[in-house]
C-alpha cells in the first residue's frame, strides 16, 4: 500500500467555540493548528476560515492572511482551501480562494442537504470550478457526500475539466446526505475509477471507524475539528494535532507508513515547489 497521507480539516465553516472550546478561528490560531497537525502527521491542511466574528467567510482577506501565517510557521503541508464555504453561500464567494493558486483546492459534487440548509453545487457551477482550477494547475478534491456525486465526477472528466490524476474525498455522515456505514464506505469506494487516489471522512463519531476502515482498504484518511469535535464519547478532543495523531499511531502499529508532506504531492501528482 502507498503511504498515509493524513487531512487535517482545522476548522470547517459551521463548528463553533461553544462546540469546541480548542477550535482554531484567527489567522495566528489556524497557523498553530496546521504546525501542530503536520508534526503529528498531517500532510494536506483542509482550510476554511472566519471573520472577526467567528463566522465563516470565503474573502480572499482572510484566506491570504491564513495562508501567510501557515507559511510564516513553518508549516510545509499542502494547504487545501474550501471552494465550498458554507451551505447558502454564492458561487462567486466561494470560488474566491482559487485566487491564490494553492496546490490543491475542494471541488464539491454534487447538491445535498446539509443538516438543515442545501448546499448548492449543480452542475454549471462544479464545471465553472473545475475549469477555473484546470487553468491554474490546481489539484481539485473531489468531495463526494452521495454515490450520485462520482458520477457527477466522472462527468466533468468526460468532459476534459478534470487533471489526469483524480483524487477524491469520500465524505459520509453528513446530516442529509450518506449516512456513514462500512457499507457504504465499500460502495463508495467500489464506484472510483482505477488509478484514482482516495480520502474519507466519517462524521461525527464515525470519524474514527471510517479513518480505520479506510487505512486499511489503501484509502487515506481525514479527521478534524470541520468532521468531529470529540476525542471520545464525552470528551471534547484538545486538539486537532491529537485527532491526527491517534490516527497516525494506529497506522504505525498496523504497518501503514505515513506520508511526508512531499510523499504526499508524489502520491498526488502535484509537482513540488509549485506556488
Ligand atoms: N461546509 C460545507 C457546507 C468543502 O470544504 O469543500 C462544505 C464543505 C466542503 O466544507
Ligand atoms: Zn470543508
Amino acid at each position: 500500500m502507498e503511504k498515509l497521507i493524513i487531512t487535517a480539516a482545522i476548522c470547517g465553516a459551521e463548528v463553533t467555540r461553544e462546540d469546541n472550546l480548542n477550535l482554531p478561528l484567527t489567522a495566528t490560531e489556524l497557523a498553530e493548528a496546521a504546525l501542530e497537525a503536520e508534526k503529528a502527521g498531517a500532510s494536506i491542511i483542509h482550510l476554511h476560515v472566519r471573520d472577526e466574528g467567528g463566522r465563516a467567510t470565503q474573502d480572499i482577506e482572510y484566506f491570504k492572511r491564513a495562508f501567510e501565517a501557515i507559511k510564516e510557521n513553518g508549516v510545509t503541508a499542502i494547504i487545501q482551501p474550501s471552494t465550498g464555504g458554507a451551505a447558502g453561500m454564492s458561487w462567486e464567494e466561494r470560488i474566491q480562494p482559487v485566487d491564490l493558486n494553492p496546490e490543491m483546492a475542494t471541488l464539491d459534487c454534487g447538491t445535498v442537504n446539509f443538516g438543515d440548509g442545501i448546499f448548492i453545487n449543480d452542475l454549471p457551477l462544479m464545471r465553472r470550478f473545475a475549469e477555473e482550477m484546470k487553468e491554474r494547475n490546481i489539484l481539485p478534491e473531489l468531495e463526494c457526500f452521495e454515490a450520485g456525486n462520482i458520477y457527477n465526477a466522472l462527468l466533468l472528466e468526460k468532459e476534459g475539466l478534470l487533471p489526469d490524476h483524480l483524487h477524491f474525498d469520500l465524505v459520509l455522515g453528513i446530516p442529509g446526505a450518506l449516512p456513514a456505514s462500512v457499507k457504504n464506505l465499500l460502495f463508495m469506494v467500489e464506484l472510483l475509477p482505477d488509478g484514482a487516489t482516495w480520502t474519507a471522512a466519517g462524521i461525527g463519531r464515525w470519524q474514527l471507524p471510517v479513518a480505520m476502515h479506510t487505512m486499511m482498504m489503501g484509502g487515506h484518511v481525514r479527521v478534524g475539528f470541520e468532521d468531529n469535535i470529540y476525542y471520545k464519547k464525552g470528551v471534547p478532543a484538545e486538539s486537532n494535532a491529537q485527532l491526527v495523531s491517534r490516527v497516525a499511531r494506529i497506522a504505525k502499529e498496523a504497518g501503514r507508513e505515513i506520508a511526508s508532506p512531499s510523499e504526499a504531492r508524489k502520491i498526488l501528482n502535484i509537482r513540488e515547489g509549485r506556488e
